[in-house]
């Protein structure tokens, strides 16, 4: 999907794929993050596996992914409190170890979700103005390195 979001008087234009998590599609998840400009990993604070398949989601970024790819880890189904067993401390510690974004999000209430696209765009220098005038950032697509900053 794509989404264009204004920040400072400045349009971001995001291309968005959302990957499968599971196994048997994982050999396609290079498709997808290369030539991105940023990365969002998410687990289940409810599932302490999922926090740690995140782990290994990162270091086949760093590996594998761009250069200057942007990481965010966000630990979704925040609306779950009762059911934690994810500590955001030991997430953010994470986060902050990889040199991440991280959040606690809700795709059930929406929490956060918006902040995880405004943390990555603050995250990208603009690139400096194009020809074509229109005033709009690309961020992260199957377009290359080139393309990896806002614009
Ligand atoms: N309470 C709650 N449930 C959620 C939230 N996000 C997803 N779910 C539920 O969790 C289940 C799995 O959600 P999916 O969106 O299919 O998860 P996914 O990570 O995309 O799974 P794959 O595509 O198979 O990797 C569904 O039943 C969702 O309704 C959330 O923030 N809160
Ligand atoms: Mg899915």
């Amino acid at each position: 999907m794509s989404k264009v979001e204004v920040i400072d008087g400045v349009a971001y234009k995001y291309q968005i794929w959302d990957t499968a998590g599971q196994e048997k599609y994982h050999s396609l998840a290079p498709m997808y993050y290369r030539g991105a400009a940023a990365a969002i990993v998410v687990y289940d604070i409810t599932n302490q596996l999922s926090f740690e398949k995140t782990q290994r989601w990162i270091e086949e970024l760093q590996r594998h992914g761009p250069e200057n790819i942007v990481l965010v880890i966000a630990g979704n189904k925040a609306d779950l409190e009762d059911k934690r067993v994810v500590s955001k401390e030991k997430a953010k510690e994470f986060a902050d170890s990889i040199n991440g974004i991280f959040l606690e999000t809700s795709a059930k209430t929406g929490q956060s979700v918006g902040d995880a696209f405004k943390g990555i765009c603050a995250r990208l220098k603009p690139l400096a103005d194009d020809d074509d005038d229109d005033d709009e950032a690309d961020v992260g697509g199957t377009g290359g390195q080139k393309k990896n900053g806002c614009c």
